[in-house]
């Protein structure tokens, strides 16, 4: 798709002289290696090896690719979530992987000196530098809402945005607006896409993204020039491909009918689900539940007890209120991971009579659960969706209704 970096350039480091120079020990660097094929086990060409001496031989002779990163309407989040690894000699690792050519908030220059830097870095590297966008851009009003150096933030877009090789834009507010383009959206906010329409763009929404999503699509492309798969909101399948209630560690609570009613109750001590308080996980595309921020095992938000929000969801994060319980629309409801309520009817021969009888001892309990949870009875408060005391039908489109039982 694009020329590689590799190929390209005759200036820049790899990525082993860079390490080796800045002494990083390899240990160090295998473990990045290692997080990488947790965070991208398939569908990025970099990690589809067998082990991770494999991934750093090829991530070695990879050149650092050039990074220019802009910000915008933001809270800073996606830079943070970047470097406040729990390890910090990971944070510094990955700043000698990429060559971060213009941050603002990282650069130790400001004012003139910082707008040389970034007219620097475009024109050395036009055509070849990964452009990553953190924050909305204002256009409303022509854009005054946001001027860097007297340029409105929808000029520098399509100045800097527009001579990069790719773009990433990263965190929601880039991807499709965020926070500054919830309801009333004084400013206008739109994400990058909306501004570079022809531009090869790559989203990684999330309030904050997993960072290790960014390093992965950020090093694919210096490494082969190719972008990964993307869904039709462009990101990136290898990362969210599934939804957080697929893999979520409170499942069980939720195929079981444990729901918390509010917070601080036993249910919430206990680790329940959270569905009642109004997780958006069954609909949110994204790999929270099994790849946690900062390397912390339990560290995202279902995790230390709150509802998903659906921050990568263009339609539900900022848009739908936090604690409104939505009806679940996916497959991975009960029971298509059950024992179905009525059992298949049919002749049975003499010799499975035996085998029958044993298992309708099972099928029966498995039914009776199944129809406790989905029963539509109003009294069966277990019931998913049915709301808490005093719910006076907040769920979705006005109906105490749970999720939608396929049966
Ligand atoms: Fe937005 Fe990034 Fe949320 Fe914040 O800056 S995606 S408000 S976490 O950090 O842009
Ligand atoms: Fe987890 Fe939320 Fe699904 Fe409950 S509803 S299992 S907390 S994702
Ligand atoms: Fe966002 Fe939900 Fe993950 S709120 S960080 S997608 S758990």
């Amino acid at each position: 798709m694009f020329d590689s970096l590799v190929a390209s350039s005759k200036v820049l480091e790899t990525i082993d002289e860079r390490l080796m120079r800045c002494g990083v020990s390899r240990r160090v660097f295998l473990q990045l290696c290692s997080s990488l094929m947790i965070a991208a086990p398939f569908a990025l060409a970099i990690t589809d090896k067998k082990t991770p001496e494999e991934v750093a031989a090829g991530l070695g002779k990879v050149i650092r690719p050039p990074v220019i990163w802009l910000h915008f309407q933001d809270c800073t989040g996606c830079t943070e979530t970047l470097l406040r690894t729990s390890h910090p000699d990971l944070g510094d690792l990955i700043l000698n992987i990429i060559s971060l050519e213009y941050h603002e908030t990282l650069m130790a220059g400001s004012g003139k000196q910082a707008e040389e830097a970034l007219a620097e870095a475009v024109e050395k590297y036009s055509g070849k530098y990964v452009c990553v966008v953190e924050g909305a851009i204002p256009t409303r009003d022509k854009g005054i809402y946001m001027r860097l150096a007297g340029r409105p933030a929808m000029d520098v877009l399509a100045d800097v945005g527009g001579k990069a090789a790719a773009v990433i834009a990263i965190g929601s507010c880039a991807a499709w607006g965020g926070i500054p383009s919830a309801d009333p959206d004084p400013t206008g906010a739109v994400g990058v896409a909306d501004l570079l329409p022809d531009k090869a763009i790559v989203n990684l929404p999330g309030c904050p993204p997993n960072p290790y999503t960014l390093l992965g699509v950020v090093l694919q492309f210096a490494a082969s020039g190719t972008l990964p798969e993307l869904d039709e909101e462009k990101r990136p399948k290898f990362a969210y491909d599934r939804d957080i209630h697929e893999q979520c560690p409170r499942r069980a609570h939720f195929d079981a009918g444990h729901f918390v009613k509010q917070f601080g109750d036993e249910g919430h001590r206990e680790g329940w689900c959270l569905y009642e308080l109004g997780c958006k996980g069954p609909d949110t595309h994204a790999g929270c539940s099994t790849r946690h921020f900062n390397e912390i095992p339990d560290v995202w938000p279902i995790g230390i007890g709150a509802p998903c929000i659906g921050c990568t969801e263009k339609s539900i994060a900022f848009r739908v209120p936090m604690f409104k319980v939505i009806q679940i629309h996916t497959l991975a409801a009960p029971p298509s991971t059950y024992a179905p309520i009525i059992a298949p009817q049919g002749k049975v021969s003499p010799i499975a009579t035996g085998l029958v009888g044993l298992a309708a001892g099972a099928l029966a309990g498995a039914g009776y659960v199944a129809s406790r949870k989905f029963s539509t009875a109003e009294a069966d408060q277990s019931v998913p969706g049915s709301g808490p005391p005093g719910d006076g039908g907040k769920t979705e489109g006005g109906s105490k209704a749970g999720p939608k039982a396929s049966v």
